[in-house]
This record gives C-alpha cells, sequence and structure tokens, in this order.
C-alpha cells in the first residue's frame, strides 16, 4: 500500500534492532541497546528535526490518556513535517477522487474494536494454578513481561488502549475473573467475579465483551465439552456457559453497550471418527440448553464460533462452520467469524455478505492464520483490508462486531496489541475512502475501470490522513508509539 510520507529511517531503525536481538540468544535479550539504538536513531534522523530535542520527548506520545494532550503551545506531542499541508494536499486528491474524508474520519472515529485481553498473558487467565493451555491453541515465545496479575493486565491494556486512536472495547474469557483466594471451578463463576472489570471499564470508557471458557481444565483434557459423551461433563460445561452469558448480560446492562458472548467449543476428533453425527446432535441440544435463559439484546449479543481444525482435532471438528452456521440461522444467533478457522486459501472477507443475509448480526474474530496457526499478529495484507472493505462497502458496520483474536509471546506483547488494532483501524479507514468511481464502474459494467481504478486506490494518500487522524485522536503518529513501548518495556515490564 502506499506509506505516502513515511520516506524516514524507519528501516535503518528497524534493521539496527533486528540485527540486535539476533546476536543475543534467547534469555540475554536486554532492552537498554535496542532503545539505545533506537533513540540515536531518532536524533540523527528519525524526524528530520533532531534539533527539536530528544526523540523520545517529541515522539508525540501520551503520557496516560487522561493527560493525553494539555492544549498549550508547549505540548510539542505529534510532531510531523508540515502535517496541515501534507493533508490538504491529501484530501484534495481524495476530493478529486470523490471521496469526503471527513465523513470517513467520522464514521471510523465511532468503529468500536474489542481488543482481546488474553494477548496480554499468553491465555494463562487467573484461575488457581496453572494449566496447560489444550485445545488445539499454543502460544509461542517466551518475551519477558507476561501479565501476572489482573492489575498488570489492565495496567498493559490501558498501554496498548493509550497508543490506538479511538474509543474501544475490551474482551474477556471467564478465566480472567478476580476469584480471591479459593478455587471457583467454571461452573461456580458469578458476576462478582468480574465487577472489578466492570468498574475498570467504566472508568476508562470501555466497553466489554465476553467468552465462556471452555479448555485449559480437567474437564476438557479428554478433548470433549459441550459434545461429550458423558451427560455430567456436559452439565457441567452448559453451567459454565449460562452463567458466562448472565456475566455477560451484567456487563452489558453495567456499561450501557451489548456484551458479545462468544461461545468457542474446542471439541474434536484427532483421528477419524466412526461417528461425526452423534456428537453433533449432542451439541445442539448442550447449546438450546446454554441459550435457553433469554436476555434482552441491549444487554447480551449471543455468538457462537465455528473452527476448521485444530491440533489434536485434526479429524474433525464438531462445531465445524457447517455446523454454526446453521445453527446461527436457525437461532438466530450471532455467527463469529475467525479469520484463521478456515481454509488457507479461504478468505472470511467473501462469507461476510453471504452470512449476514441469514444471521441477525456477525462478529469477526480478526486474526492472521499462518500455516498451523490460526493466531498470528493482525498484519495489514490483502486479506484484512478485503474483511474491512467488505464491511464497509456493504453498509454492515452496524451488525459486524469487530474483536482480534491472536495470541504471540514471541515479541512484545502491548506492542502485538498494537500492531493488529491500529492495523484493523487503517483497513477500516483504507475501506471508508475507497473512491466511489470503483462501485460506478463495476455497476456500469466497465471491468477495465473497476480493475484500473482499485489499483490506484492503493497508492492514494491515505497514510496522510491516518497520520492526522492519530493526531487528532491525540496518540502517537506513526511509529512513534514504538518508543513508548520500548520505554515501558524497559521501566515496566522487564522489571516483571
Ligand atoms: C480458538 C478460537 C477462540 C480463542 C479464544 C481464546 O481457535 O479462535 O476464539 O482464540 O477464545
Ligand atoms: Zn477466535
Amino acid at each position: 500500500m502506499g506509506l505516502v510520507g513515511r520516506t524516514h529511517a524507519l528501516p535503518m531503525v528497524m534493521y539496527r534492532s533486528a540485527s540486535t536481538f539476533s546476536t543475543l540468544g534467547a534469555g540475554s535479550w536486554k532492552t537498554p541497546k535496542i532503545i539505545t539504538g533506537y533513540r540515536f536513531a531518532g536524533r540523527k534522523r528519525f524526524f528530520g528535526i533532531a534539533a527539536r530535542g530528544s526523540p523520545v520527548r517529541n515522539s508525540g506520545v501520551p503520557r496516560s490518556r487522561s493527560s493525553r494532550s494539555d492544549g498549550s503551545p508547549k505540548d510539542r506531542r505529534n510532531p510531523t513535517l508540515r502535517p496541515a499541508a501534507a493533508e490538504r494536499a491529501a484530501r484534495d486528491r481524495y476530493a478529486a477522487v470523490g471521496v469526503d474524508v471527513d465523513a470517513a474520519l467520522r464514521t471510523l472515529a465511532g468503529i468500536r474494536v474489542s481488543m482481546h485481553c488474553w494477548q496480554g498473558d499468553d491465555v494463562a487467565g487467573f484461575e488457581h494454578g496453572t494449566r496447560e493451555l489444550g485445545a488445539g491453541l499454543a502460544v509461542t515465545g517466551n518475551h519477558p513481561g507476561r501479565a501476572r496479575t489482573v492489575a498488570e493486565l489492565r495496567s498493559d491494556l490501558e498501554k496498548a488502549l493509550s497508543l490506538i486512536p479511538g474509543r474501544h472495547r475490551v474482551n474477556l474469557h471467564a478465566m480472567y475473573g478476580e476469584f480471591g483466594r479459593r478455587p471457583v471451578d467454571r461452573d461456580q463463576i458469578e458476576t462478582k467475579h468480574f465487577q472489578g472489570w466492570i468498574e475498570w471499564a467504566r472508568e476508562q470508557g470501555l466497553g466489554l465483551d465476553f467468552n465462556p471458557t471452555c479448555f485449559s481444565h480437567p474437564l476438557a483434557d479428554d478433548g470433549f465439552t459441550l459434545a461429550h459423551p458423558d451427560p455430567a461433563v456436559r452439565a457441567f460445561w452448559i453451567e459454565h456457559c449460562r452463567r458466562a452469558r448472565t456475566i455477560g448480560a451484567a456487563m452489558g446492562s453495567a456499561l450501557g453497550t451489548p456484551c458479545v458472548t462468544n461461545v468457542w467449543i474446542p471439541d474434536g476428533f484427532k483421528d477419524t471418527p466412526a461417528d461425526r453425527q452423534t456428537p453433533r446432535e449432542r451439541l445442539v441440544e448442550s447449546l438450546d440448553a446454554v441459550f435457553r435463559e433469554p436476555f434482552s439484546a441491549e444487554h447480551l449479543r449471543d455468538a457462537l464460533e465455528p473452527k476448521l481444525f485444530g491440533i489434536g482435532a485434526e479429524s474433525c471438528t464438531v462445531a465445524s462452520h457447517e455446523f454454526c452456521l446453521g445453527y446461527a440461522v436457525a437461532r438466530q444467533k450471532l455467527l463469529c467469524l475467525d479469520a484463521g478457522h478456515f481454509h488457507p486459501t479461504e478468505s472470511i472477507a467473501d462469507k461476510i455478505s453471504s452470512t449476514l443475509l441469514w444471521v441477525p448480526e456477525l462478529l469477526l474474530h480478526v486474526s492472521r492464520g499462518v500455516r498451523w496457526d490460526s493466531d498470528h499478529v493482525v498484519t495489514l495484507n490483502d486479506d484484512l483490508l478485503a474483511i474491512a472493505h467488505e464491511v464497509v462497502a456493504n453498509g454492515a458496520l452496524p451488525r459486524v462486531h469487530l474483536g482480534l483474536d491472536y495470541f504471540d509471546a514471541s515479541i512484545n506483547r502491548i506492542a502485538a496489541w498494537v500492531i493488529g488494532s491500529r492495523n484493523l483501524i487503517k483497513a477500516l479507514l483504507v475501506a471508508l475512502l475507497e473512491p466511489p468511481g470503483i462501485r460506478a464502474a463495476e455497476w456500469a459494467g466497465d471491468r477495465t475501470a473497476r480493475l484500473a481504478l482499485q489499483e490506484e486506490a492503493r497508492s492514494l494518500p491515505w497514510g496522510v490522513i491516518w497520520d492526522g487522524y492519530c493526531r487528532s485522536k491525540e496518540v502517537p503518529v506513526g511509529e512513534n508509539w514504538l518508543i513508548e513501548v520500548q520505554r515501558h518495556e524497559q521501566q515496566v515490564l522487564a522489571r516483571r
């Protein structure tokens, strides 16, 4: 994509950082060197305005959400080279192709992305005792600074959110409750265990979304939960999911914004099953029991998430795409489409307009599949742009809940959140800035013009508009957020 206005020394900076990494073995990782290299690069040429002082001071980095801008002339954050002139030129360019930039930015500012809490601690949660993740999920890497407590996770989330433009949501799993001294099993969870999260979300101006946790538990160890052959095991998970919905509804009611509560069931077979039908029938029954209690749509939206396969469930996943789509259509639930849960050449972008004809709303788990893994950090690739395009171009924003879902412990976890979230918002911006001539060409039957305009649109100066958007939302412009993450890593994460 056209990264207009980004011609400074980032490649060199990244190269220096990368080489610093590569000369250090695992376990000898050292932040200060990287910070030094980065600062050096910054002072030399990072901003092209080195005389204005230390790049950290001029980094465009807010100290905290509450103290982002003092509005004074001394507020030197977010400096760029003649941003107003660059933005005017970019806006002119968009106006020439019929795009109303202000309208696009207004829409963008209203989109709330649901940031998944589990990137912050490698899907560990805060229950008593540590367990294998299981359920075909795997987190690789051991970057220092994993959040080990609720307080650490909240503070990491705050840090990440302070670097992402707009007001958003946080997506919790049931395993992230505050359970006190005594163990609370999954069939015993209550709203009170999430009261702290609700209060925190209210203070931060965030919405909350929720998920029952049907994995990392002794009763999930044999690979079956809601579809388990043993009725007692099924009953346990039904109770867990019911309680999760009650908690979700309480979150939605307390925060005044519906809580999307997503049920993902890992149940499946490593080897060829003799009977694929009976577990699926059991699952229908279990889900019907889970969803029996009605809640107001003002407070709760139920979603169901299918998956193609997981590690250890390679031959058959009970809650497959067809199963979940059928269930969601029949019971009018939200379908959750996770970008990493399909065949590698299959994109969820194409499923959005098809499924929205049949289900009330969608939840997207924006993720990135790479070979066996469905959960790499989201990058600004064609898949992501296609997803954003489909949501925006079809006018589906009011019916699509946008969540992120990945976990990477091989890089700074806060950076992982920031990269993925900013990328999703960037992709939405690109989609909102799409020149109307593309669609007009298609409707006129002019395939040549459609392709020509689509390709020209790739290099329109959306990067300048994005920078202006970040500035207007008082978050760092361009890669300036990375300096803040590095400083935080040195001062906070490295001491954990
Ligand atoms: C797993 C699903 C599910 C999980 C989270 C932790 O493949 O994508 O959404 O990632 O619930
Ligand atoms: Zn998912």
